[in-house]
């Protein structure tokens, strides 16, 4: 963090008052959340669509859901909520905004048509939309210039002069939105990325018109998933440049769950999926964010980005577009399918009696974000960030019929430090209520000693190995042939001076968190180099002109090592591909943080002082202080070597590095990066089960259309700059592959 001048607060005083005072603030009254009755309604099923050679249609479109329980305003009565969905042709509406279900096999495409009915935010009932739009973030801005898109993003809190007016006010055209298939193997055409997004009249940006049938003026994209990859419970939601927390929010999420018959396990427990989300409400029943402004004191004001919150948690927990709902189980085993949908939440989750009387069932981890695990592993309890995957088994047949368990949470927020969650709110998810008989379970029972789920008799191989789960080392067999160092940084605001609303005095805040970025590198790869005509010049670094700093060889295995240099835990998550978590090592992050800001050259210009920044100084959103591909290769990313000495003297690594967790251990797409930790990640550039070594691993060109990202799945942090462009260099010409029909 950086120390202000206090000489410099008298002009920020006039430009922020003004700033802040313009902001338009949302009429909507939060509705406090113990008001809401808890395990009131059922848990909600979600659809589930079987996909077979047919196109399967989902329109976006607005309406109203059941998100509250039966009785939180009247007695007998269900709240309506708007909110936006995917809906199937026909449908006009449905109980739960999340869904449907894709239910895909393994080795037979998928065509799906993608359609934008969403209207303009002018006129749409999902306040939380209306009223939480920050044009002064990279967004997609479809009303922007063409030749100047995202008129409103600057670096610095106050709009500087000639800014055009307005980018102080909430966003009033045409909703966009990009369907991005999260954990799929794809091809760049068809990710969903943050800039191939549509609005429901026809303006699109990149290759989301790349699809199938064509270019033109429409409001849908089709896009044909390959389906090659391992069985796995990926989802699709929404990821617009710089939206993707509010279209996310207003509900643009569902699952998309890949069967592979020669290689899942057999006969398991039947599958409830069950997506955990959190939420605000109003007094009306209607969706609510909140926003960063003065009047909200719910937040340190931030003027820079006056609707943007740093990290959003709801006061209420959500399962499957339901609040706190019941799920009535029978004395058997069932397979749950964990999803945290949420935009920043983190639940550490387990099973409790409440009345003290019964003993938890027994849980079981089998499979992870992007597949299953060998042998399933009991656990009392399990970790979610955003983004994340699990699929559990759960024993119900040693519980007494009539008991109620309630699911409970305990991760802090902001995770893992923060504060504990209030215990009848937050700190409880669902209720699971056992009833009836003990029945005949014949279903695979993982409490068997040495049961597996692959690599036994009859089941497919055992999952490929590039860690060695027990030692938090490379597989034998296994090499890298790139080690990346990418840090995680936090950008913080300018001191504020705003009008307390309550007192009517003018204060200074403190600044707070202007932007997030994985690797000191904004999002499109430039930096601020100078003013000039009081607009900022922004040019490419010359280590990576092309503004994408991440180019990993098709086939190849990378070690990704995350050097967390924040305070908070991020899930980082990278698309195409997934990876195994090699192991987390403690860093002194002092002495590191040291090395790394006199590593910066100086240069650039700070509006603090108006100057260049010195020698030795972090610039932020610079990128990493040293050149990107000519450090040394274990710090290949432009960061001084975590590894090396610091001083001479003391190494910056601290203890052994440990191994993932067992249940963390398989394929995955998001991950826990700790602070005060390394995250180092296998990552191979393949499909999951390609041997290594194979030329052309994908079915697909992965290069060119709009590539693909890595980033934060904390979606606040992801919608301002925590997150990086990939381009993937192919190893084999894009005329050979097999797969080219997208
Ligand atoms: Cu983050």
């Amino acid at each position: 963090m950086r120390i202000w001048k206090v000489l410099l607060l008298a002009c920020l005083i006039v430009s922020a008052g003004t700033w802040g005072a313009m902001a338009a603030q949302s009429p909507q009254v939060p509705l406090a959340s113990k008001a809401i009755p808890k395990f009131v309604d059922p848990l909600p099923s979600l659809d589930a669509i079987v996909a077979g050679t047919d196109q399967i249609e989902l329109q976006m479109t607005e309406f109203q859901a059941e998100v509250l329980p039966t009785g939180t305003f009247t007695p007998g009565v269900v709240p309506k909520t708007w909110v936006w969905g995917y809906l199937q042709p026909g449908q006009t509406t449905r109980a739960s905004y999340l869904g449907p279900v894709i239910v895909a096999t393994r080795g037979q495409p998928t065509e799906m048509k993608f359609v934008n009915n969403l209207g303009s935010a002018a006129t749409t009932n999902v306040l939380a939309y209306k009223y939480s739009t920050d044009q002064t973030l990279h967004w997609a801005d479809p009303l922007g210039d063409p030749d100047m898109k995202n008129k409103c993003n600057h670096m610095v809190m106050f709009p500087s002069p000639g800014e055009p007016d307005g980018c102080d006010q909430n966003y009033n055209g045409p909703v966009p939105a990009a369907v991005h298939l999260h954990g799929g193997e794809v091809p760049p055409q068809l990710d969903g990325g943050p800039d191939s997004w549509f609005t429901s009249d026809g303006s699109y940006q990149g290759h989301g018109f790349y699809s199938k049938d064509g270019n033109g003026l429409k409001n849908y994209s089709i896009y044909r998933y390959p389906n090659e990859q391992q069985g796995a419970p990926i989802w699709f939601h929404d990821h617009t440049l710089g939206a993707t927390r509010l279209n996310v929010y207003a509900g643009l999420a569902g699952g998309y769950l890949i069967k592979d018959p020669v290689n899942d396990p057999a006969n398991l427990p039947p599958l409830v999926p069950l997506v955990i989300q959190d939420r605000m409400f109003d007094t009306n029943g209607q969706l609510f964010f909140p926003a960063d402004t003065a009047a909200n004191l719910l937040w340190t004001p931030n003027p820079e980005h006056p609707y943007w919150v740093p990290e959003f948690v709801g006061d209420v927990i959500v399962v499957n577009g339901k609040a706190w709902p019941y799920l009535t189980v029978e004395k058997k085993r069932y397979t749950f399918l964990f999803l945290n949908g949420s935009n920043a939440r983190t639940y550490e989750m387990f099973l409790i009696d409440p009345a003290g009387v019964a003993t938890p069932p027994r849980m079981w981890v089998i499979g992870t974000d992007d597949g299953y695990l060998d042998k399933p592993v009991q656990v009392k309890k399990f970790t979610m960030m955003s983004g994340e995957r699990y699929q559990v088994i759960v024993d119900f047949s040693t519980v007494p019929a009539g008991t109620n368990l309630v699911l409970k949470n305990t991760a802090k927020t902001p995770f893992p430090a923060g504060a504990a969650p209030i215990a009848t709110t937050v700190g409880q998810i669902m209720q699971f209520r056992v009833n009836g008989n003990a029945v005949n379970d014949t279903t695979f029972n993982p409490a068997v000693a040495g049961a597996t789920l692959r690599g036994g008799a009859g089941q497919g191989p055992a999952i490929m190995r590039l860690v060695n789960a027990a030692t938090g080392a490379l597989a034998a067999g296994v090499t890298a042939q790139k080690t990346r160092q990418l840090t995680l940084n936090e950008v913080m605001g300018m001191p504020q001076a705003a009008v307390n609303p309550v007192t009517g005095v003018l204060t200074n805040y403190p600044g707070g968190p202007l932007e997030i970025l994985v690797n000191n590198t904004k999002w499109d790869g430039k930096r601020i180099v100078g003013v000039a005509n009081g607009m900022y010049e922004l040019l490419p670094r010359g280590d990576f002109p092309s503004g994408v700093s991440e180019t990993p060889n098709e086939g190849d295995t990378e070690i990704w090592e995350i050097v967390n240099l924040t305070a908070d835990a991020h899930p980082i998550h990278l698309h195409l591909t997934s990876f195994q978590l090699l192991n987390r090592q403690n860093f002194n992050v002092t002495a590191y943080t040291a090395a790394y800001n006199a590593a910066f050259p100086g240069g650039g210009y700070d509006p603090m002082t108006g100057q260049p920044y010195p020698v030795g100084v972090f610039i932020p959103g610079f990128g990493p202080p040293l050149d990107y591909n000519t450090g040394i290769t274990r710090a290949l990313g432009g960061n001084p070597d975590i590894a090396a000495f610091a001083n001479g003297k003391k190494k910056y690594l601290l203890g052994a590095p440990t191994p993932p967790l067992p249940e963390e251990a398989g394929w995955k797409d998001t991950v826990i990066a700790y602070p005060g930790q390394v995250t180092r990640l296998a990552v191979r550039w393949a499909p999951q089960d390609v041997p290594i070594g194979t030329i052309g691993s994908y079915p697909f060109d992965p290069n060119g259309g709009d590539g693909y990202v890595w980033h934060c799945h904390i979606v606040d942090h992801e919608d301002n700059e925590m997150m990086r462009p990939t381009s993937v260099m192919p190893n084999l010409p894009p005329e050979s592959r097999s797969y080219t029909d997208y």
